[in-house]
């Protein structure tokens, strides 16, 4: 028994050493941790040059990718298949008008780029519009578009693709150039490529891609709202980022007026793609009057390039595209691509 005393007196005693000790190793932990953190938060501005670059990168992606509304995301509702906002038929007006004003208009869009505040989009889409010379033109679009693609509550930003020089314009070039221009800032699901000219008549006309390329424009009023010709694939077209990669964009060889249109379509045709079209009391536009520019004179070679696009579309494209980025502006409402095109061959 007394055995057994002396060796129970001894084990209260030992618990209690033992709960001291593990005590002090619990204490002795929590600083050894905590001091770590701050060191490893204090060695951040150590970071090699490189990697810091990549940080400030991310960074910066994520102020232009994500707004304050935008960190909720996960919590919002997806937008209704209907968005509740669309009027229909508008009726368009072409007032005098200054940038500033259409900035004042549009306080929700920020470096040319907007997300629905109480929803999730169905979809993020890239508006490219090509450019040179038509200032007026392009207030317009903006005064029209910015408000139509927000009642369609969709996420999106505006890329103007500007071309610099005075040599021959290359419209599908510019086009090329805004899809991986758009891709370095977003991975959009779709692309619309678009006129400075054309303005949306009802915004039923959907801004969005589909299982097939889509041409937005069915009729203008400059054509009494007729389909141009069959086939007619120009204007205003809509292509999710496969689609587009899938026909290797549009050809970079056509220069001045007329062809890449119908070069896109074969191109989609080769791929067994068919082209969707809303109905056309929808798909209606107001274009707003103008004469041929200088510097875009008629194409008289697209017939022969027409000619050959089943045999080089592989190998001019998005995959050929060369070009010069002059600068890349973020302005409130659009995103300012200026590019050197160079100028054609000959
Ligand atoms: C038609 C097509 C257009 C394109 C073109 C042939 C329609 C509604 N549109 O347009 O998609 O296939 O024929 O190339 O059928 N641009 C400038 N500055 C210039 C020249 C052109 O910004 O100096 C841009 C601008 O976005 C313009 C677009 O290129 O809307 C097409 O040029 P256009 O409007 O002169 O040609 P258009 O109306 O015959
Ligand atoms: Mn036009």
């Amino acid at each position: 028994m007394g055995c057994y005393g002396v060796f129970s007196k001894f084990s209260r005693r030992g618990k209690f050493f033992a709960l001291l000790i593990f005590s002090l190793m619990v204490v002795a932990w929590i600083a050894t941790y905590s001091g770590d953190t701050v060191k490893r938060t204090a060695a951040l501005p150590t970071l090699t040059q490189n990697a810091l670059t990549k940080y400030k990168l991310k960074v910066n992606f994520e102020a232009l990718t994500s707004s304050p509304s935008d960190l909720n995301a996960a919590q919002k509702h997806p937008c209704p298949d209907t968005s509740p906002l669309l009027k229909g038929s508008v009726n368009l007006t072409f007032p005098a008008l200054k940038l500033k004003d259409v900035e004042m208009e549009n306080p929700d869009v920020s470096r040319g780029e907007f997300q629905p505040p109480n929803c999730t989009a169905r979809q993020s889409v890239a508006i490219l519009i090509p450019h040179r010379n038509r200032e007026k033109h392009l207030l317009y679009l903006l005064h029209h578009l910015h408000p139509f693609l927000q009642r369609q509550q969709l996420h999106y930003a505006i890329y103007i693709i500007q071309q610099t020089s005075d040599a021959t314009f290359n419209r599908a070039k510019l086009l090329n150039i805004g899809y991986l221009e758009a891709l370095k800032d977003f991975n959009w699901d779709c692309f619309v490529f678009h006129d400075v000219d054309l303005v949306p008549e009802n915004d039923h006309n959907l801004y969005i891609c589909d299982k097939h390329p889509k041409h937005l424009v069915v009729g203008r009023n400059v054509t009494g709202y007729k389909l141009r010709y069959k086939g007619y694939f120009g204007g205003v077209t809509a292509l999710s980022r496969e689609q587009f990669l899938k026909v290797n964009g549009f050809s970079n060889t056509y220069w001045g007026w007329g062809g890449e249109d119908d070069d896109l379509r074969i191109r989609v045709q080769l791929q067994k793609m068919e082209i969707l079209r809303p109905p056309a009391d929808v798909a209606r536009y107001t274009m707003v009057f103008h004469k041929r520019d200088s510097g875009n004179q008629i194409n008289k070679d697209r017939m022969k390039l027409l000619a050959q696009t089943p045999k080089v579309w592989r190998t001019d494209g998005l995959n050929s595209c060369s070009y010069k980025t002059v600068s890349l502006e973020r302005l409130p409402l659009y995103v300012n691509v200026t590019v050197d095109v160079g100028k054609p061959e000959r």
